[in-house]
């Protein structure tokens, strides 16, 4: 029979990759996505008629335990949370519950339906925050900077305290930044590459940017959800970093997204303190060797060929906008 998996968050970046990895696997697939009053399923909506969604929230514990009552799966995937780091200086309480207790939502949901259920916690490289040593493994102790990176903290520790108290199947996967074209527009690599494209064809004059010197270990999603799998497909439980084990600027980043489109950055970019976060996080680069080798994962797809991908789509969106 088919493996069933359960995703939250299966409208977001990750959700999307990874409904689409586990049904070429054969799995079938259930979403959980949150009541709106307008659908915003663009992501996943090719997949209408190959996956299940139902309605249940983070933030609401009876819906969590019926959803998992009514599809038993073997896996659960929680990727649902407030992930975009500003949002959670202006609602840090918000993210909190979402990010943080949204967790233990879920694992106790597991434990109250069935225990052997896997699960599989989307953790982040911004717990690592202010870094103390480089590169980050899963041993470099936790200096989160923001209200997400302090929820994100709570997730990771949850997870592992569930597997050392009920000896249930969590995993936590530390993921290193991730993109792709279906990256939400907020996120710099994405806010750059659709700046090129629509600066490109006469859509938008500038593009206002933050700190440019911050570096990132950026990899590509559809890499990423493969790891989440394996990590699952294990005999045992455990934590993995995810990275690609190199590191570029923002300011890097522009150049690239520019160049594609046959662009000079300096004539168009301009930095706005309005953009500067309250505490940043400089510089992150991951050490994913535990992974490489218990895993056998490796990424496939390297930083320019990420964002050339993400400005080539973003050049064909655009074009096909009616404006
Ligand atoms: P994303 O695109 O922002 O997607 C977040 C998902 O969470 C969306 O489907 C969203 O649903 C859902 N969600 C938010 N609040 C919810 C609630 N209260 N109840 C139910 N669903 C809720 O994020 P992503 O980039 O795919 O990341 C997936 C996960 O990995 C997140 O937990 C993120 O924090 C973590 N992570 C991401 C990265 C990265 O670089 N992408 C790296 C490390 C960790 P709506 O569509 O309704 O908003
Ligand atoms: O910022 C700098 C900014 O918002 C990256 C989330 O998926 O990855 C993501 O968090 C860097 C920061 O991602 C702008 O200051 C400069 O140093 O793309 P970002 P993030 O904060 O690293 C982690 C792993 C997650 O877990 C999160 O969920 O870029 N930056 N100028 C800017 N960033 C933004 N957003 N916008 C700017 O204009």
């Amino acid at each position: 029979m088919a493996p069933t998996a359960m995703i939250t968050g299966i409208t977001g970046q990750d959700g999307a990759y990874l409904a689409r990895f586990l049904l070429d696997k054969g799995y079938q697939v259930h979403g959980m996505v949150r009541r709106s009053s307008s659908e915003n399923f663009e992501r996943i909506a090719d997949l209408a008629g190959r996956i299940t969604l139902h309605q249940a929230d983070l933030l609401d514990q009876l819906s969590i335990v019926n959803l998992l009552h009514t599809v038993r799966p073997r896996e659960v995937y929680n990727l649902a949370a407030q992930s975009f780091v500003p949002t959670s200086w202006l609602q840090p309480l918000l993210t909190g519950d979402f990010t943080a207790l949204g967790v233990t939502r879920v694992l106790e949901a597991i434990r109250l339906v069935d225990r052997t259920i896997r699960f599989y916690q989307a953790s982040s490289s911004e717990m690592f925050g202010q870094v103390r040593t480089e590169p980050q493994n899963e041993d470099t102790p936790f200096w989160p900077r923001s209200p997400y990176g302090v929820a994100k903290v709570y997730g990771h520790w949850i997870t592992v305290n569930y597997r050392e108290s009920y000896e249930m199947f969590c995993c936590s996967g530390i993921l290193f930044n991730h993109e792709s074209p279906w990256r939400g527009k907020e996120f710099v690599t994405r806010k750059v590459t659709d700046a090129a494209a629509r600066i490109k064809l006469g859509r938008q004059d500038r593009l206002k940017l933050g700190n440019l010197d911050a570096m990132r270990d950026w990899g590509f999603a559809g890499d990423y959800v493969e790891a989440m799998w394996l990590m699952l497909q294990q005999d045992q439980p455990d934590d993995y970093v995810v990275a690609t084990g190199e590191k570029h600027t923002v300011r890097e980043l522009v150049e690239i997204a520019f160049a594609r489109v046959d662009l000079n950055p300096a004539q168009y970019v301009e930095t706005d303190p309005a953009l500067l976060r309250p505490a940043e996080v400089n510089h992150l680069c991951g050490d994913s060797t535990k992974a490489r080798q218990k895993l056998g994962w490796r990424p496939r797809v390297g930083f320019r060929e990420l964002i050339e991908m993400m400005v080539d789509a973003d050049l064909e969106r655009v074009r096909a906008e009616r404006h």
